[in-house]
């Protein structure tokens, strides 16, 4: 359906007096996955407003960050210059100085350490065309096999667990609309009331529907409070959980023996290894009572249409990719991959999270989905990149590994940092802070002074996404339009114009564009033949179609909404069972750390806050950091609500409110990691990491609470 206000700067007067004259342009919010449409307008009298757009996602919805956002466009707090620290502190420098600085203590520690001590650390709301050019910067313009970025921290279990089970990575294989038409829908860990709140409009869809919804989560959330049916773990214990549901449903006999024996390998393993979990064995390690259990799998196996999602609550720990694995092999037993209105997905959660998985910011990966240490991959991408394949750096080490060995012997003495803010967001954030601290340069750019930003050597000003043009790709998959409603303020720059303003003083700027546009056209080329292939997706055809979901090999091709319909992306074209047991958190509770600690989100802050915390109405409704706790935990503690506490972890401790509620578990307590300094809950997390994914286990480790 083409739309004739989309990719155009409209001018509503007719032209003549375009200073005067009202603009706008039809965007998507800067904010999460769902990336909710928007239309940006310029005002006669110079404000920015934000109004709520019809789209096939948000379907006219938006939420109070997606609202407000353009409140940080001329926010005082705003970066309008470059800042070099001298003599301790952060002044005003021009854009010559700042990147002739950072240019030249590159070269200099590249010459005495060698070109992998300089790292480059990304974001998942990164647009396409930036994530692309920041990862063809560090292996072409760095020549660094150091770049890794926050998706890390985010979906990447899910991704593994994808990867392994269908060969491919893509969030939800189908369009977000099935979700309204299930019948059984299950969301495990998923708090997508707070923080995907259109999202909402599906379940009650599914609800008016008469469907089921469960929701499994230690919390009773806004979310969990919707649901038919709540199960309510103890942190970390997931992964026994789908397993007991599979038990069950074997048991029953309410398997799909067709579809496993046509479109699966690997079902033997499985259900030899679920036969040991038991429904009271369960209960015991997870709290959930048999009856619940019971009741989910007659549920989930009711026939209908049936869909399981998993977000960050089941995929952020040390067992993330097995404890996927495990909610994958119940769909699979179920029949539900590929089934019509049924599937297996995950809740992707960073703006362009998708996206920024796909174009080779992370440590292992070209292109496409393309895999670095693989030959033929690093042949195609060389040859667009226009160097030799053998000059292509190897695979570096994950976000966590690459944060923890900065500045120690033989580990990077530089990073530069674009979209992310690890000093709030990291696990360990006290020990990533005095790594952090150690480098020898340390470049961030960002359009605020965030806590990461405020220790560089080098801060630079960047564009805002209502400045910028380019691509993001959604949770579903779906590539959209960022459209830029007005120029940077004076003094700004994007992120592509620093690359290659970089590149050009290392040697290889005749490589890097400024233009995104050419950018994408470079991506397509790049990702063609690869598994996230964008070769047929134009700026133009994102516009017309209401976006086009990847793989997309060619303009004729219609993009691919859903997946798996006839085929899986593996080999031989099965999806795989993998056998999955469950083991403990990494840190259990004890004597000393008595309870459980798990961290997320509240609906009016983003991530680290960074952003969202300049801005008035979002600071107003969440306005700091509280641990939330069950009242009779309290009692026991001598706490009463609204009382500070300490909570500490064997990395540190945190302060914050005491905020009393039935709604959590009385052995688990939970803190948003929006917050810095005192009220920073990575200060408490824990860095065990997942083997496979090596996400690390921020929903689980051992606290123990006291009153200040
Ligand atoms: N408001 C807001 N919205 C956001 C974001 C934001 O920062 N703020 N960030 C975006 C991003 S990047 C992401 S990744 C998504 C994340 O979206 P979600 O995954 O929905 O968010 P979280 O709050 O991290 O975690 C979800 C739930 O997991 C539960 N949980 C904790 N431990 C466990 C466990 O062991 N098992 C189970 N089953 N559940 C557990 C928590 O109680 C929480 O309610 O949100 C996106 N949207
Ligand atoms: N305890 C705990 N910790 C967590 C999580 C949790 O659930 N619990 N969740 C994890 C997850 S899922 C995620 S995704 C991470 C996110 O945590 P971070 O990676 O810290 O994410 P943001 O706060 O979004 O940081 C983005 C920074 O980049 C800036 N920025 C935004 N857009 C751009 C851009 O286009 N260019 C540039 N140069 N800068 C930009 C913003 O102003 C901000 O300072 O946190 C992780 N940390
Ligand atoms: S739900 Fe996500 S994309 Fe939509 S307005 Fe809120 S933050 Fe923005
Ligand atoms: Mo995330």
């Amino acid at each position: 359906m083409a739309k004739p206000l989309l990719g155009t700067l409209r001018d509503m007067t007719g032209g003549a007096e375009a200073v005067t004259a009202t603009r706008e342009v039809a965007t998507h919010c800067p904010y999460c996955a769902l990336q909710c449409g928007m239309t940006l307008r310029a005002t006669p009298e110079g404000k920015t407003e934000v109004l709520a757009r019809q789209f096939p996602t948000n379907r006219g919805g938006m939420c109070q960050k997606g609202w407000t956002s353009a409140e940080l466009l001329d926010h005082p707090d705003r970066l309008l210059t470059p800042l070099v620290r001298e003599d301790g502190a952060l002044r005003p420098a021009t854009w010559e100085e700042a990147l002739d600085k950072i240019a030249g203590a590159i070269g200099r520690i590249q010459d005495e350490h060698g070109r992998d001590a300089v790292a480059v650390f990304g974001g998942g709301g990164l647009t396409n065309e930036k994530a692309y050019a920041l990862g063809k910067f560090a292996r072409v313009g760095l020549r660094t096999k150091n770049i890794d970025y926050n998706g890390r921290f985010c979906m990447s279990s899910a991704a593994a667990a994808g990867m392994k089970a269908f060969g491919v990575d893509r969030g939800l294989p189908f369009p977000l609309s099935d979700i309204g038409e299930a019948d059984t829908l299950l969301l495990v860990g998923a708090n997508v009331a707070e923080t995907m709140p259109p999202f909402a409009r599906y379940l009650t869809e599914q609800k008016q529907r008469g469907g089921t919804l469960i929701v499994i989560d230690p919390r009773l959330t806004t979310t969990a409070r919707q649901a038919t049916l709540h199960l309510q773990p103890t942190p970390g214990t997931d992964l026994a959980l789908a397993n007991a549901l599979l038990h069950i449903v074997l048991s029953e006999g309410w398997i799909d023996k067709d579809y496993i024996a046509a479109r699966t390998t690997g079902f033997a393993d499985v259900r030899r290894t679920v036969a040991s979990y038991w429904p009271a064995r369960v209960e015991r390690m997870t709290g959930v009572p048999v009856a619940d259990l019971e009741a989910a799998a007659r549920a989930l196996a009711s026939g209908g249409k049936t869909i399981i999602l998993t977000a960050r609550g089941a995929e952020q720990h040390a067992k993330g990719v097995d404890t996927v694995t495990a909610y994958i092999n119940l769909a699979l037993a179920l029949g539900l991959p590929g089934r019509p209105g049924s599937g297996y997905g995950c809740l992707t959660g960073q703006g362009n999270g998708q996206g920024g998985r796909e174009h080779g910011q992370k440590a292992d990966q070209l292109p496409g989905y393309r895999k670095i240490d693989d030959p033929a991959a690093r042949a195609h991408v060389a040859a667009v990149w226009g160097v030799d394949p053998d000059e292509l750096p190897g695979p570096g080490v994950s976000a966590y590994e690459l944060l923890d060995s900065l500045g120690t012997p033989g580990g990077p003495k530089a990073m530069l940092v674009f979209g992310s803010n690890p000093v709030v967001s990291a696990p360990r954030a006290a020990h990533i802070e005095e790594r952090i601290r150690s480098l020898d340069l340390l470049v961030v750019s960002d359009f605020v002074l965030s806590e990461t930003a405020a220790l560089a050597d080098v801060v630079l000003p960047t564009a805002q996404w209502a400045e910028e043009d380019g691509t993001m790709t959604n949770l579903e998959g779906r590539v959209l339009r960022r459209h830029a409603l007005r120029e940077p303020p004076p003094g700004v720059r994007t992120d592509l114009a620093v690359i290659a303003e970089l590149a050009s003083r290392l040697g290889t700027g005749d490589r890097f564009t400024t233009e995104p546009r050419a950018v994408f056209e470079e991506l397509r080329r790049a990702s063609a033949g690869g598994t996230a292939d964008y070769a047929g997706v134009t700026w133009e055809r994102v516009d017309a179609e209401d976006g086009v979901f990847w793989p997309c090999p060619s303009v004729d091709q219609p993009g691919t909404p859903r997946l798996f319909v006839d085929t899986f992306a593996t080999p031989d074209g099965r999806a795989r069972f993998l056998p999955v047991e469950h083991r403990p958190a990494a840190e259990e509770v004890d004597a000393e750390y008595p309870l459980y600690l798990t961290t997320g989100r509240v609906l009016a802050q983003y991530q680290s806050g960074a952003q969202t915390r300049r801005i008035g109405p979002l600071r107003k409704a969440a306005p700091n950091a509280f641990v939330e706790m069950h009242p009779d935990l309290a009692a026991r503690l001598g706490v009463e609500h609204g009382d500070e506490v300490v909570v500490t972890s064997r990395r540190g401790q945190m302060r914050a409110p005491a905020r009393l509620t039935e709604t959590i578990r009385p052995d688990t307590v939970f803190a948003p990691f929006h917050w810095g300094g005192a009220a920073r809950a990575n200060s408490l997390t824990s860095d065990a990491l997942d083997p496979t994914s090596r996400m690390p286990e921020f929903k689980v480790c051992a606290v123990k609470v006291e009153l200040a």
